[in-house]
């Protein structure tokens, strides 16, 4: 029987090139290199439980080469393949410390900020992780980007997504007109459209957040969690909490099924008392998928996360982000009316 023929995300990407007629195809080009690197990524990750038995004999895996932890693998394929891609100014990644240039004369007109592998702490469990990604235009295409080309607010941000690796890999992005996910089929290697123009539901049952932080919270962030777990009585039942500890899995869980998820400041630890998360490839690419939507996401002081202007490479945000609703009334908790 013939299979069904599905939308691949490089003929969606091309469709909806063509929606702008000024589109030099450039920031399309960069999405597809970009999405070969998650392949890449995607087909190692599904390796993982065999990377120890496979680099038994002092950790060589059967090409003879040593075997990579997984974060630096995924860091090494999106640096090594988009520094050559011809559409990148300039870099930054979770693990790499400092901006991080294009080789000489591939200089293109797009900065892109990346988390290679978000959540690897919980590659050993098996539980999801992803890829998370911000596409800016640099301020001068065409030269060497610098970090004031990365440092810019997430409203600005052109296209940006993720890619989660769970029990299929599906990559959501969003170029501002609304949000499209795509399952991959490993058989041919190609990402189809599954979930085309994702809108959270306005309000939602499910809260995320890393309770055992409780008492490092502030009052107006443990009043709010407190009013979660009273008898709602609309639905006669309280939220229900839902944490993965994997902020991929877990705003990808709340874009689809709804709901809202918080990582607030933490006052007893001077290492968190700014957020956990990261501004730039983890908080504001994820705001824009989720406002692209319908949702919202704010810092623990109400400020909108897409105009926070940044002022490092890696400085973390408090991040409160989920089905709009629900961030309204957080806010409403935050700005001590409830
Ligand atoms: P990572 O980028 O080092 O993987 O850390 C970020 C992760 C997020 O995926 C997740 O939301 C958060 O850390 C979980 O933190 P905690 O274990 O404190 O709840
Ligand atoms: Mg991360």
């Amino acid at each position: 029987m013939d299979r069904p023929l599905g939308i691949t995300v490089s003929r969606h990407i091309l469709d909806s090139q063509h929606i702008h007629p000024q589109a030099t195809g450039e920031l399309s080009s960069l999405l597809i290199e970009l999405i070969v690197a998650a392949k890449t990524i995607s087909a190692e990750v599904n390796m993982a439980g065999l990377a120890d038995i496979l680099g038994m004999s002092g950790k060589m895996n059967i090409q003879g080469e040593h075997v990579q932890k997984l974060d630096e693998f995924a860091n090494n394929t999106i640096k090594r393949r988009m520094a050559r891609c011809g559409y990148i100014s300039v870099m930054t990644s979770e693990e790499e410390a400092d901006a991080i240039p294009v080789a000489e004369g591939y200089e293109g007109k797009y900065t892109l900020a990346f988390d290679p592998l978000d959540g690897s702490s919980n590659i050993d469990v098996n539980v999801s992780i992803g890829t998370i990604f911000s596409i800016h235009r640099a301020l001068n295409g065409g030269t060497p980007g610098s970090e004031n080309d990365l440092l810019q607010k997430g409203s600005e941000q052109v296209a940006a997504g993720y890619i989660i690796y769970g029990s299929s890999s599906m990559l959501v992005y969003s170029t501002g007109e609304g949000v499209h996910g795509f399952t991959l089929d490993p058989s041919v290697g190609e990402f189809y459209l599954s979930h085309p123009d994702i809108k959270m539901p306005h309000k939602s049952k499910y809260f995320s957040v890393n309770e055992g932080n409780y008492h490092y919270w502030d009052d107006p962030v443990r009043n709010y969690i407190e009013y979660l777990k009273e008898t709602d009585k609309k639905t006669g039942r309280p939220y229900s909490g839902r944490y993965i500890g994997s902020l991929v899995a877990d705003f990808h869980r709340n874009l689809i099924a709804g709901g809202i998820f918080l990582y607030p400041r933490d006052n007893k630890n001077p290492a968190k008392k700014t957020g956990k998360l990261r501004l730039l490839y983890e908080a504001a690419p994820l705001a824009f998928i989720a406002e692209q939507a319908s949702g919202r996401a704010i810092t623990d002081e109400c400020q909108d996360i897409l105009d926070i202007e940044p002022y490092d490479l890696h400085q973390r945000v408090p991040l409160i982000i989920g089905c709009k609703h629900d961030v309204d009334m957080v806010q409403e908790f935050l700005a001590g009316k409830k």
